[in-house]
């Protein structure tokens, strides 16, 4: 088997499929000349060793039938051993709720070093009171590519209706703590006893709302060194407040578009640090700004040290919140020309994330919409304002007839350019019936960043590719630790999907997980800043993003071929803000930075 062989099988792989040619046929395509620029690019210099760089490839490319090695395999529940499916209590009166859901986490809740998993489900509400017992899923990770279900024990399991998975250590112990959102409940927040169990602290926390939340986002606004936590609110609903959308004629309910229900506050808690929070949605403005939130990313858009909010709002504009430093947010999503489409129309925001696509030290924004409005993919003009490049980069012809939810930018290859995966379904399951070219499963979207561009590349990676899912929730994480991002995707009334990275150790990489002793511990706001063949970069660890679900909070860093960096700065966020520089750091594998304490 030559699978993972070598740096140079997987270069020529690349640069196959770069060339766009399947490895169908491959060997007439393949002249001399092009055989030569792909040995040299992939650092086979000689003509003598053009040929078995060659053969290396045709012999891998046998081996794996008629395609080359798919970026990413499917982990099946008989081999990973997670059995929990999601209920969607889909109904024919065609609820709202049913469609929104669920999210997902990759957290770390017994602190081995190996992440485990969290899967929210439904549970009983005003229109939907199940006959037997539903529950949300925590499964441990066994380091050894299975999960073991330990719900029960961590008591974690909902019994809610439950809609996202917001991970974060609020009170600063160094066990991650879990909220989960709701429809038709408060959120519950589980804090992280340290011995395998988790109590919900929810009343005691003073976090009670009175609608319906959904993706959230632990980041500390005011740099006191605590975890402040904003939550998206959708719409006014509830079973008085439900409303027919369908066909009257046939009696047939379909979900109603979010345009006929009415916005309500966001959600804004200070941390007093004593387990307690404080109402503070009215005081920072944030309340005043009505939403139909579904996604949210804390990021800093203008690089003055500030976290700032960007929220998707489903049928109304999008809101950039920017945040002033006196406890006082601004929402410029107009003047930021984020909020409406390039026509002036609002879009169904749902999935969002924040990265600096570009590499310029600028945070630049994404956000998903329904089908027919296109995805839009934000540059950072560097003055409070952006520009949308959905078409220039590829992104907006890709995205024109889908409806996106989880997604983020990760570095797919560990080549050090940030890539981007995005999970898709529509939210009405009757739209097959209703539309032609749409449909309510849709494919799973892969695309990697080459020059101004992000090539769609689902085709190359893999059979889960090939497939249609209702994807909702979508978390990346390494869960088996190998230094490249997987992904798991949360879907609407069927299993969650694991798929495992496999485009192999040709790049080298640091695995870095920032502990805060002054800051907040999960290091939040921390900007991680290093050079690698005296070229600097840069990346601010930014919280939330996606649809409903947590990613791992480690950060990969991808050297490509360089086998270690020049140096590793981290801007700690506050109080103090102080910058730590570090000379010997250790590549290809995970380490723990601590603030004021060095790696370990
Ligand atoms: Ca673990
Ligand atoms: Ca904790
Ligand atoms: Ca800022
Ligand atoms: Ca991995």
């Amino acid at each position: 088997m030559i699978v993972g062989r070598s740096a140079e099988t997987n270069c020529l792989k690349n640069s196959v499929y770069r060339q766009g040619r399947s490895a169908v046929g491959m060997t007439a395509y393949l002249n001399e000349a092009s055989i030569k620029t792909m040995n040299r690019s992939c650092g086979l210099r000689t003509r003598k060793a053009a040929l078995p760089g060659l053969l290396v490839l045709l012999g891998f490319l046998s081996t794996q039938g008629s395609s080359v090695a798919p970026f990413f395999v499917e982990i099946p529940s008989s081999k990973n051993g997670i059995t929990w499916v999601h209920d969607n209590a889909r109904s024919e009166k065609r609820y709202l709720p049913e469609t929104l859901g669920p999210g997902c986490a990759f957290l770390d809740y017994d602190n081995d070093g190996w992440m485990d998993i969290y899967l929210v489900n439904y549970g009983p509400c005003d229109f939907f009171k199940p006959s037997k017992r539903i529950a949300s899923a925590l499964y441990r990770n066994n380091r050894d590519g299975t999960f073991t279900d330990v719900t029960s024990k961590a008591g974690v399991e909902g019994n809610v209706f439950g809609m996202g998975a917001v991970a974060g250590d609020y009170d600063n112990d160094g066990d991650i703590d879990l909220l989960v959102t709701a429809y038709d409940h408060s959120p519950l927040l589980y804090r992280n006893k340290g011995d395998g169990t988790f109590q919900n602290e929810s009343s005691k926390a003073g976090i009670e709302t009175r609608s319906w939340t959904t993706s959230g986002v632990w980041f500390d606004y005011d740099n006191d060194g605590r975890l402040d936590l904003f939550l998206c609110s959708f719409v006014e609903y509830g079973l008085s407040r439900h409303i027919f959308c369908g066909d009257n004629k046939l009696g047939r309910a379909y979900y109603c578009i979010p345009r006929v229900f009415n916005p309500t506050p966001s959600y804004l808690f200070h941390n007093n640090g004593d387990g307690t929070f404080t109402d503070v949605s009215k005081a920072s403005g944030i309340s005043k700004a009505l939403c139909k939130g579904l996604g949210v990313v804390a990021t800093d858009i203008n690089n003055d040290g500030l976290m700032d909010l960007f929220v998707a709002n489903d049928t109304v504009q999008n809101f950039l919140f920017v945040n002033r430093g006196d406890g006082h947010f601004e929402e410029v999503g107009l003047m930021a020309e984020v909020a409406y489409s390039e026509d002036g129309r609002p879009r169904s925001g749902m999935g969002v994330d924040s990265a600096d696509f570009n590499g310029d030290g600028w945070a630049d924004l994404f956000v998903a919409n329904v089908d027919q409005e296109k995805f839009s993919i934000y540059l950072n003009n560097k003055d409070e304002t952006f520009r949308d490049l959905a078409m220039t980069t590829g992104v907006g012809q890709a995205t024109l007839l889908l409806s996106g939810w989880g997604l983020k930018f990760f570095d797919l290859d560990n080549n050090g350019v940030l890539d981007l995966f995005l999970a898709n379904g529509h939210p009405d399951d009757m739209v097959d019936v209703n539309m032609t070219k749409v449909t309510y499963k849709e494919p799973l979207l892969l695309f990697r960043q080459e020059g101004q561009k992000f090539v769609n590349v689902s085709s190359a990676a893999g059979s889960a590719f090939s497939r249609q899912y209702p994807a909702r929730g979508m978390a990346i994480g390494d869960y088996d630790n190998d230094g490249h991002a997987d992904i798991l995707v949360a879907n609407n009334g069927e299993a969650p999907l694991l798929l495992r990275n496999n485009t192999g150790q040709q790049h080298h990489w640091l695995g870095v997980r920032l502990v805060g002793t002054q800051s907040n511990r999960d290091a939040i706001g921390a900007r991680l800043v290093w050079s690698v063949g005296a070229t600097k970069h840069s990346r601010l660890k930014t919280p939330g993003g996606s649809y409903l679900s947590s990613h791992d909070p480690r950060e990969i860093i991808g050297l490509g071929t360089a086998a270690k960096v020049d140096w590793l700065e981290v801007h700690w966020p506050g109080p103090k803000g102080k910058t730590e520089r570090f000379a010997d750091v250790p590549a290809d594998r995970y380490f723990i930075l601590t603030e004021g304490k060095g790696i370990q």
